[in-house]
């Protein structure tokens, strides 16, 4: 792995690099946020006279409490044009960054690096180097660059990354093979355990909590035996809003939500066991449903996203657009 991290930096080394973009999901989560401020750092140690520039086009509010335990610079516009080389982190794709034309703004022989752990996406043929490992966390490769190349982290650094971990195993809930010793090695390293547990308790907002209680209302139910699918649909919080009804007791759940008018925003949350025994990946599911769609899609086993924008093709109304979806993903995933 840090072999072809070390081909990176030879690349940067050697063509004078000055410029360098990391990228990230929009709506960026703890995990998202602690890997690109630990790229940036890495980077910055490894490579003089180099400026790295952090494009985040928005953050959840947990990654917030991250951003006021370690202050970074964030640019949320990108219109700029020069960058000598970027890198997508904790993404593998353009269209989930977020940035309208990101691809008509960037110069064509721009030399892309992805570092992530999301099911895979045709867009990684375009990168010059990557290290893409289907693990719990981006966070967790980037501790292991750190180790293999003998860079040590920083302790502001190594708390965020345990709390970036936290967060993608869903406080241990999902583990990789590595995933207790990393935390271990983080802790020895400085990292605080208890400071990085506190970013992520964020009590829920009275918007969220409204969202959560006006999709329950709206919830449709299909049964597919032995499981239970629930849809439902909100304008925002969608994501909330999917976990919410598997808490409720679904066992898979699609959401859909429309934040303006040419914007829809699906989110699809599973347990373990309906991926098991329905052998699925719904981020290869959400993947192919935004191409019959016209959108963008990625994610994980169990929780992935789709955006799609407004299309003639795409129904008027909340519930139709609700059961073409379900009616989509209920095909995909018998197939
Ligand atoms: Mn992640």
């Amino acid at each position: 792995m840090s072999q072809e991290f070390s081909k990176i930096i030879h690349i940067l080394k050697q063509k004078k690099i000055k410029n360098v973009g990391i990228f990230t999901h929009q709506n960026a989560d703890p995990d998202a946020v602690a890997s690109v401020v630990s790229l940036k750092y890495l980077i910055e140690h490894l490579v003089t006279n180099v400026s790295v520039k952090l494009y985040i086009k928005s953050s959840n509010t947990l990654s917030k409490n991250l951003f006021s335990f370690r202050k970074e610079q964030i640019c949320e516009e990108f219109s700029n044009q020069d960058l000598d080389a970027f890198f997508l982190c904790d993404v593998n794709n353009l269209k989930q960054v977020g940035f309208s034309d990101l691809e008509s703004k960037l110069e064509k022989n721009l030399p892309i690096f992805i570092i992530d752990h999301h099911s895979d996406h045709e867009f990684t043929n375009r990168a010059r180097h990557s290290i893409i490992l289907p693990i719990t966390s981006t966070a967790e490769i980037m501790v292991n660059l750190f180790k293999e190349l003998k860079v040590s982290i920083p302790a502001d650094i190594a708390t965020i990354l345990i709390a970036g971990i936290l967060f993608d195993t869903r406080r241990f809930i999902h583990l990789s093979k590595f995933t207790f010793s990393i935390v271990n090695y983080l802790i020895d390293t400085g990292g605080d355990y208890e400071n990085a547990l506190s970013m992520l308790q964020s009590p829920l907002s009275v918007s969220e909590r409204i969202a959560r209680l006006k999709a329950a209302t709206r919830v449709r139910i299909y049964k597919d035996d032995p499981f239970i699918i629930a849809s439902s649909y909100v304008s925002t919080f969608e994501s909330s809003v999917a976990r919410s009804l598997i808490e409720l007791g679904a066992n898979c759940s699609i959401v859909l939500a429309n934040p303006n008018i040419d914007e829809y925003r699906i989110s699809f949350r599973c347990t373990k066991s309906f991926a098991e025994k329905n052998n699925l990946n719904l981020g290869d599911i959400s993947n192919n449903l935004a191409l019959h769609l016209g959108g963008s899609g990625g994610g994980h086993q169990t929780a992935a996203g789709m955006n799609i924008s407004k299309n003639k093709d795409f129904p008027e109304k909340k519930e139709k657009q609700l059961e073409l979806i379900v009616d989509l993903f209920l095909k995909e995933i018998k197939k």
